[in-house]
């Protein structure tokens, strides 16, 4: 019997399904998982029929962050180098998810835990079901936030609800985040594949490249002063200016009628 990948891909119409497949362990990544992940989403940046991304877990957990028994001292012997860790791995998959130029929605199905909370931060849409819970588990276990905690908890959260987090592992539930400001929503457990689907069917019908400018804007505005924004602002939309699709959602507008956008910069 074939073994099941670490990472399942559905290609759907107009958008890709990746689910985290080690329920056993709660999502936890190990090497295999990493690189599937990767290869998965390199797949959908590549794919123009793929036009969003939705990233959820199997099983009753998102993700665990790190498996732990990759890293079992008692095998191990000496400490690991989880500095290079990072750099081979979860770093670049923050990137990943992070710079792909289309939507990224994370269905955030259960336990969010070490890494795992912050690879579902670093999804560009994050919807948790309600059961849901954002756990910053690296202090158990003498860690800091990593995956981009650290940075995800600031700016959304500031430093004091950020150092509290961090420093307690409190476990905070998916409706508290979205209070909070860390995701978009929490919906009821049974609800949250249908609201994803919709959204991202959505996505799939939009027009790509203006998503892709648009999160290109968004991320640089939090270093930048209102002057130097205005300037990406003037660039970018320069861009989204030249494109079919923006002719076409006006021409649309003007007749009254549904745009039809590509998942192209021009027809
Ligand atoms: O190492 C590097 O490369 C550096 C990068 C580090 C990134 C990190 O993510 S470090 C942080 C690692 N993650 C954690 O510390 C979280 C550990 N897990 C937990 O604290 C709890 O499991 C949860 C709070 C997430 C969920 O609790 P609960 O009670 O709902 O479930 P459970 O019973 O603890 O776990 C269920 C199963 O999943 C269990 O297996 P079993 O007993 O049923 O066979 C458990 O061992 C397994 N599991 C959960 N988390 C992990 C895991 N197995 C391996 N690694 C895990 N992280």
């Amino acid at each position: 019997m074939p073994t099941e990948s670490p990472v399942l891909h559905e290609r759907r119409d107009g958008y890709a399904v990746l689910t985290l497949n080690r329920p056993d362990r709660l999502n936890a990544f190990n090497e295999a998982q990493h690189l599937a992940l990767r290869a998965a989403l390199n797949e959908c940046a590549k794919d123009d029929a793929c036009r969003a991304v939705v990233l959820t877990g199997a099983g009753r957990g998102f993700c665990a962050g790190q498996d732990l028994f990759d890293r079992d001292p008692t095998i191990l012997g000496e400490n690991p180098d989880l500095g290079r860790t990072l750099e081979t791995f979860y770093n670049p998959l923050i990137l990943q998810l992070r710079n792909l130029e289309k939507p990224v929605i994370c269905a955030v199905n259960g336990v969010a835990a070490g890494a795992g909370a912050n690879i579902a931060l670093a999804c560009d849409i994050v919807i948790g079901a309600k059961s849901a819970k954002f756990i910053q588990a690296f202090s158990k276990i003498a860690l800091i936030p990593d995956a981009g905690g650290t940075w995800w908890l600031t700016r959304h959260l500031g430093e004091a609800r950020a150092k509290a987090l961090a420093l307690t592992a409190h476990p905070l539930s998916a409706e508290d985040a979205a209070n909070w400001g860390l995701i978009w929503r929490a919906v009821d457990d049974e609800k949250l594949m249908d609201e994803v689907t919709a959204l991202a069917e959505a996505f799939a019908n939009g027009p790509t490249h203006a998503y892709a400018l648009t999160k290109k804007a968004i991320h640089a505005a939090s270093g930048n002063t209102l002057e130097e924004q205005l300037q990406v602002e003037r660039r970018l939309q320069h861009e989204a200016g030249q494109s079919d699709n923006y002719k076409e959602g006006v021409a649309a507008f003007l007749a009254k009628r549904p745009a039809v956008f590509t998942g192209k910069k021009s027809r």
